[in-house]
């Protein structure tokens, strides 16, 4: 008997190799809070009130995997709204990080901040993702770039988890950018990181894996080398923001490293394309940040998609490149801007969203066995959800078999 039955509706798997894995009157049964079933209802035996204790009429629609935000910066203090109108006048990204603006400002309003203030803010900017069906995150530090900051917000990381309905994925990125008090010291800031940062938040238990920002306004690869070396001590999985604004040969740095994966990648060459496929390394594109920037540069998607690379899309939330936090509609510009099908992109927010993170095994599509997240969406075809804007069609979020929102 399992504990509960979704019947009459559409199930997007995401499992299998055809688009979407659709069965279109499926049914889903949960059972501890793993799936314990998944099929078409034809292949049901018997009455079905036999079959759960809770047997769910859907009434139509479509199921799908609950949704994973696989790159996020949502915990930071302060705005960016200035630097915003100042790009609108033709200043670029670039030249704001270079006269100390950027990033760097976040890290100033990341420090002022207390952690219940941080807390309170990346709740609000949480709960549009949340009512999308998000139910696993990553969360980045960076933003502190000194040892008590970026303690501090992954601290807030880890009390997103316990405080809200979704599981939090941490990632170290204390080589996000040089920090004030090391800017004619880039390298002794890497030592810093990798000897006095990164080990304390370890040893807090605050990371689950490393990431760096690889380009000529942050860290060379040689020095993002020494950071996948520290990892590696901790047995840390890795990751990077590579080729986003340049061609610092970046993803087979990583790729090499066995990074989980490559993240940005507007000026991805064959090269890395090539290391990537080999290593497994997920390609996670950020199209809100392409967007925001106003970039003209695509990623290579044509190449990555025959080289086999998993594509995986997020919001990239952050003050900065992109204050996005909808999921949806990075789903829709994934489309529009970079080519992907709908279903490349829904497999972008969820089975490659969670391989991106290692938590493949778990999440990411509706296989017998992984967590029962899951949602509900008032759909009549899923590429619905990629195709309108600024709509949300979520009616339910199943969160470890339990309906959580009914919106
Ligand atoms: N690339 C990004 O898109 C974010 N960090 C990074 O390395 C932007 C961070 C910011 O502008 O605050
Ligand atoms: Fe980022």
């Amino acid at each position: 008997m399992w504990d509960s039955l979704w019947v009459d509706v559409g199930l997007a798997t995401m499992a299998g190799s055809t688009p979407y894995g659709r069965i279109e009157d499926g049914a889903i049964a949960v059972k501890n809070g793993r799936i314990a079933w998944v099929g078409a209802r034809a292949d049901l035996t018997g009455p079905i009130e036999g079959l759960a204790s809770i047997v769910h009429q859907a009434d139509g629609g479509w199921i799908t995997p609950a949704l994973i935000d696989c790159h996020t910066h949502i915990v930071h203090g302060g705005q960016r709204a200035g630097e915003f109108e100042r790009r609108l006048m033709g200043a670029s990204y670039a030249d704001i990080a270079r006269a100390g603006g950027g990033i760097l400002s976040t890290v100033n309003a990341t420090r002022r901040a207390s952690e219940e203030e941080l807390l309170a803010a990346a709740t609000r900017r949480l709960r549009p993702l949340l009512a999308e069906g998000v139910t696993a995150i990553e969360i980045k530090s960076g933003y502190g770039l000194d040892l008590d900051t970026e303690l501090k917000m992954l601290r807030v990381a880890r009390a997103i988890e316990a405080r809200l309905p979704v599981a939090v994925t941490t990632t170290f990125l204390g080589a996000h950018a040089v920090p004030p008090e090391w800017m004619n010291d880039a390298d002794g800031y890497v030592d810093f990181v990798c000897d006095e940062v990164l080990p304390g938040a370890v040893e807090q238990g605050l990371v689950d894996q490393v990431d760096a920002f690889c380009e000529g306004i942050a860290f060379s690869p040689a020095q993002v080398a020494r950071v996948f070396e520290a990892a590696a001590l901790f047995k840390l999985p890795v990751k990077l923001h590579a080729e986003q604004l340049s061609d610092l040969g970046g993803a087979a740095l990583a790729a090499a490293a066995g990074a989980l994966s490559a993240d940005h990648l507007e000026y991805l060459g064959p090269d890395g394309i090539e290391a990537m496929a080999e290593s497994g390394t997920v390609a996670v594109l950020l199209p809100g940040a392409f967007f925001t920037l106003q970039e003209t540069r695509r990623p290579p998607v044509a190449r990555l998609r025959k080289a086999g690379v998993p594509i995986a899309v997020a919001t990239d939330s952050n003050p900065g490149s992109s204050p996005v936090t909808s999921l949806l509609v990075t789903m829709n510009m994934a489309c529009v801007l970079f080519g992907l099908t709908p279903a490349e992109a829904l497999a972008g927010t969820t089975l490659n969203a969670a391989r991106a993170l290692g938590l493949q095994n778990d999440r990411g599509s509706l296989e017998v066995g992984k967590v029962a997240d899951f949602v509900h969406w008032a759909i009549e075809e899923p590429a619905e959800l990629a195709y309108r804007i600024g709509f949300n069609p979520c009616t339910t979020v199943i969160r470890n078999g339990v309906p959580t929102l009914a919106g």
